[in-house]
């Protein structure tokens, strides 16, 4: 079922760059898709309201009058909630706000020199625009995994965006509706794909700018985040989900199988990736992937993405060289399934989230673990963390010098200064010694 990539006994051969370059990884071409976002994101920054209601028709088929969700439908959302579902949402939004509590960072005072103080102060965004979206699978979960973070941070001032569903009245997902209720988010925009992208960038007459836009989306919303960055802050562009597994001969290929399919089931282009020394585990996981894939609901793109160019199993020697593949690919999931799974997965140091032993699958992240599934993608796990509550705080210093403090490091300014040709620099200090003429 997945392609085989054989690697073991030479993983050390290849130097980083050939390495990554073996790894099964899924064409993501953003500023291709650019192409065709930015001329939308351009209407909407001259026309507002007017260019994102003709986008939402003409993508969604959904005409808006508008674009803001009446906080009634809100409210009926949350009413009408199924209570086993509503017992979901409220777990996972109860853990998340645990694990994400313990993020806050308390403002730190440093005395760098006697009377001279450095503040490290952590400020959050003060608008914040997150996108939920519909398309494929319409993800409640998002919703949970970027607004708390924001609430947790501070952040005065939240708007969701989602897509208009034509099967809801126009009105986005019930289930995103019901999330933003139990959250306390009122601001709800029917709004998807660059369209939300363009009118939190740029505002509207319904909608205020934000500072920051936030949230999972296909290529064409990242497209659309790519476009704005900079007049806003965005996170991390994400794309298509990705699974790696580490597991030994030890693990069970029933479970192995299981997570592999169950990101599968995102996208035909998601990656399942499985990493091991067993060649044996692999032909069994293989067997099971043959045997569960076509009997899941959606069995035609699971196929396709366990098939894809993206996906694979690589067989390595030993575990060392498991780890060192795990690092190369640095995968948005990655579970360790080994004996010992927490001593192999704290010797990982790329991955958006690492996932320990036979109890922890990613499907238990995605919703229920506490931790944020918004994570890095396409390798980015080498630079860059998941959404936290870090995402939504800028820390600031503040500098705080008495007199003697400045008096005290005054000459090393000024020589500083002048090695820069920037006497003036200097100047600003030494004025301040200086008697007056
Ligand atoms: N695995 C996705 C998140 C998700 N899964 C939402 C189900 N719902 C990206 O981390
Ligand atoms: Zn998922």
């Amino acid at each position: 079922m997945l392609r085989r990539i054989d690697l073991s006994g030479a993983v050390s051969d290849y130097p980083a760059r050939a390495l990554r370059e073996l790894m099964p990884r899924a064409a993501f071409d953003v500023n291709e898709a650019l192409r065709s976002v930015q001329p939308l994101i351009d209407d909407i920054a001259h026309r507002g309201t007017a260019a994102v209601v003709e986008i939402v028709e003409r993508f969604d088929g959904v005409h808006l009058e508008h674009l803001r969700v009446p906080e009634a439908a809100i409210k009926t959302a949350v009413a009408e909630l199924d209570p086993e579902l509503r017992r979901a949402y409220t777990t996972s939004i109860d853990r998340v706000r645990t694990a994400h509590e313990a993020q806050r960072l308390p403002d730190v005072v440093t005395e760098v020199a006697p009377g001279g103080t450095i503040t490290e102060r952590y400020l959050p965004v003060g608008r914040v625009g997150l996108y939920a979206p519909g398309g494929l699978a319409v993800l409640a979960s998002s919703v949970i995994m970027n607004a708390v973070p924001a609430q947790i941070a501070g952040v005065g001032s939240i708007a969701l965006a989602s897509p208009a569903q034509k099967t809801n009245g126009g009105l986005p997902d019930q289930g995103i509706l019901a999330v933003a209720g139990l959250l306390g988010i009122d601001e709800v925009y029917a709004v998807g794909g660059p369209a939300a992208v363009g009118m939190f960038a740029y505002g509207t007459d319904e909608c205020e700018p934000v500072d920051m836009i936030t949230g999972p989306g296909n290529i064409y919303v990242t497209a659309a985040k790519r476009a704005v960055r900079g007049l806003v802050g965005i996170d991390a562009e994400a794309g298509t989900t990705e699974i790696a597994v580490i597991a030994d001969a030890g693990a069970d290929p029933v479970h192995v199988a299981a997570d592999l399919v169950s990101q599968a089931e995102h996208d035909p282009a998601a990656a399942s990736v499985l990493i091991t020394d067993s060649a044996a585990l692999a032909d069994a996981v293989d067997a099971e992937l043959a045997r569960r894939a076509p009997e899941a609901r959606h069995a035609e793109r699971i196929l396709t993405a366990l098939k894809g160019e993206q996906s694979g199993t690589i067989l390595v020697a030993d575990l060392d060289e498991a780890v060192a593949v795990a690092d190369a690919y640095a995968a948005e999931h990655l579970e360790v399934q080994t004996a010992d799974a927490r001593a192999v997965a704290l010797r990982v140091r790329n991955a958006g989230a690492v996932f320990i032993g036979a109890y922890s699958p990613v499907s238990l992240g995605d919703y229920c673990a506490g931790s944020n599934h918004v994570l890095p993608t396409g390798g980015c796990a080498r630079h860059s963390a998941g959404l936290s509550v870090h995402t939504f705080l800028r820390a600031v210093h503040l500098i705080d010098y008495s007199r003697e403090a400045l008096e005290a490091v005054a000459a090393d300014v000024v020589a500083f200064a002048n090695s820069e040709d920037l006497p003036s620099h200097g100047e600003a200090v030494s004025a301040r010694f200086e008697a007056a003429p």
